[in-house]
Order: structure tokens, then sequence, then C-alpha cells
């Protein structure tokens, strides 16, 4: 494989590259072989620092992928290159778009100006903690002026991905005890701008406001001048609000930029990045401890200790990280 052919094709914006340099990101490391992720990072790096990374996160059916949909009409009629990460953890499938997904982005597939993927990880050394930035940063070099990322918010790895974005949204819809489920997950800390779709239905007026209560009860006290989250009525399966949604996320980008604070998404994104691979690396280097000496391996050795109470286990993981460091 050229990589630095894909890398300058991917560049050029042909989408067979492009997927397939995140293919790449998303299987990387499996067989512990990293390193096409370590040349693919270098030859991307000139290259990137230019997309903004809009995150999507809510429980299931709240509208994400509808939304994120309607964005894309809304960005592309504003000229801009867009691309579409659908992270999906607890999904064993990728490559392309998700079955439900394809039918709501289906109108943006013949768009040489949107880049569509739905993502999980393959088995990649530092899960998506790693895997997502890179693959931001493989659209990045494609040339995308802004990256939506969609991830259901049901977890700490959710919470984990959307916290990578420089601009968070979060969603609720009414009727769907949302609120208490957001405020469970910590996702109310991580919001930028809410969004309470499907406000064509019942019950929207009462999840605006008990968000608002939630806020209320929530505000921290803060130095310097902080941003409040607003929060957007949409009705995202017709495109209602989605201009005010736009107007949120580009005031919420003014705020960044008007405190000096653009750099704070990127330096999130790498400090993840950094995290994941240097434990992910330490890992495999406790896992090849524990082969290492033959059929009686310096982890089973320091078990067969603790376990005849000749060594506690805090000493003996001391021990690991010793050897593992030395
Ligand atoms: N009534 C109504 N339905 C919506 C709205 N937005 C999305 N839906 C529908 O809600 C369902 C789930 O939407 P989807 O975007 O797949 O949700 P996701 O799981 O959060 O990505 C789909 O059937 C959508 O057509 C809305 O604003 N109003
Ligand atoms: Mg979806």
């Amino acid at each position: 494989m050229d990589l630095d052919r894909l890398v300058a094709d991917a560049r050029e914006g042909v989408p067979r590259a492009v997927g397939r340099l995140i293919s790449l990101v998303e299987d990387g490391g499996v067989g512990g072989d990293e390193t096409p992720l370590r040349e693919l990072a270098a030859a991307l790096a000139p290259y990137t620092g230019h997309a903004r990374v809009v995150g999507l996160t809510g429980s299931p059916g709240v509208g994400k992928s509808t939304t994120t949909s309607a964005l894309v009409t809304a960005l592309r009629a504003d000229g801009r290159r867009v691309g579409v990460l659908a992270v999906d953890p607890s999904s064993p499938f990728s490559g392309g778009a998700l079955l439900g997904d394809r039918v709501r982005m289906g109108e943006h597939a013949t768009d040489p100006g949107v880049f569509i993927r739905s993502m999980a990880t393959r088995g990649h050394l530092g899960g998506l903690a790693a895997a997502t930035p890179q693959a931001l940063r493989v659209l990045d070099a494609a040339g995308c002026d802004v990256v939506l990322v969609e991830t259901v918010g049901v977890g700490q790895s959710e919470v984990e991905v959307v916290a990578l974005a420089d601009t968070t949204v979060v969603l609720l819809a009414p009727g769907m005890g949302d609120g208490v489920q957001a405020a469970k997950a910590g996702i109310l800390e991580v919001a930028d701008v809410f969004v309470v779709n499907k406000a064509d239905r019942d019950g929207a007026d009462a999840t605006v406001r008990e968000l608002q209560h939630m806020m209320s009860l929530n505000r921290r006290e803060v130095s310097g001048p902080s941003w409040r989250p607003p929060v957007v009525r949409t009705v995202a399966s017709s495109g209602q609000g989605i201009d005010e949604l736009v107007g949120a996320l580009d005031a919420h980008r003014a705020f960044l930029a008007d405190h000096g604070r653009l750099a704070e998404g990127p330096r999130r994104r790498a400090r993840a990045e950094i995290e994941a691979i240097a434990l992910a690396d330490l890992r495999a280097r406790i896992r090849d401890l524990s082969g290492a000496l033959g059929s009686d391996s310096a982890l089973g050795e320091l078990a067969t200790r603790v376990v005849a109470g000749e060594l506690d286990p805090y000493t003996a993981a001391d021990e690991v990280v010793a050897s593992v460091r030395a």
C-alpha cells in the first residue's frame, strides 16, 4: 500500500482514498502492528488544523442522524465541505453508514463535498479515544471545514468521544425521560448547545423547562466569562430550527475565538490520543511480560505468590510497573 499516494488522493478529496485511510485508522493496531498508523499520523500532520469538530449526542431515537443530515444540508448551502463520522462503540460493523442512517443521509450520498462514514473500532489499540482523533485528522486533511461526529450518548466511552469536539450538542426529545438520563450520564456538563428536537410533539415545552431547571441547579462558579449553553428547539425531520442551530454553533465558535480558546478542542483531542496510545502500549507490554519468561511467566509467578499470601497485590503491581519501565 502506497501511503503517500493515498494521502495525496485524500487531500484532493478522492472519497475512496479518504475511506481507505479511515479504515486503516479503524483497523489499526490489529495484530499489534502500528507502523502504518505512525506513518499516517506523520504524513497527515502538515495538512491538519483547519476543520472544526461538532459532536452530537443523545439517547437513541432523539433524532441525531436526522439533525446531522439537516445540518449537512444547511452547511452545504453555505458552501462548506462537511464530514460526518457516526461513532458507535457498541457496533461491530463499520465502513459506510449504518442502515437507518443510510436512509437519512441518502440525499448527501452523491455530493462530492460531503464525506459520510460510520466507525467502530475493530481492535484498535487505543480504542475510540485514539481512533476518533485519527479519523478526524483524515477528514481534516481531506479539506472538511466542519466534521459532525454523531455518537449515542449512553455511556462513558460516548462521553469521552463527545468531549473530543470543539462544540458539543446534546439532543433531547419530549417524552423520553431524557433529562434524567442526561444528568446521570454526566452529559449536561459537556453540552455547549442543547437541542430539544421533535418540537412538533407534545411535551417539548416541558422538556425545555426541565432542562432549564437542571441547568440552574447545575450552574458552577467559574472565573472569567463563561458560555451559557443555549437551548434550540428543532423539528429535524422538516428542517425547522436548523438555521438557529447553525447560529448557535457559530456563536459558540465566536465565543471561543473571542476568548483565545480555539486551541482547546485540538489540544483535548491530542491529549486523549496520546493517553490512549500510551495506555495501550503499556497494556501490551504488561501482556508481553505475562508470556516473557516461558511457561511460568513473570505475571504468573507474582500471582502465585499473591495467592500464597507471600505478597500483596499492590507490591506485585509495583514490580510489574517497575519491570515495564525498565
Ligand atoms: N416527529 C418527529 N420525528 C422526528 C424528528 N426528528 C427525527 N424524527 C424521527 O425519529 C426517528 C429517529 O431519528 P434518528 O435521527 O434516527 O435518531 P438517532 O437514533 O438519534 O440518530 C426517525 O424515525 C426520525 O424520522 C422530529 O423533529 N419530529
Ligand atoms: Mg443515528
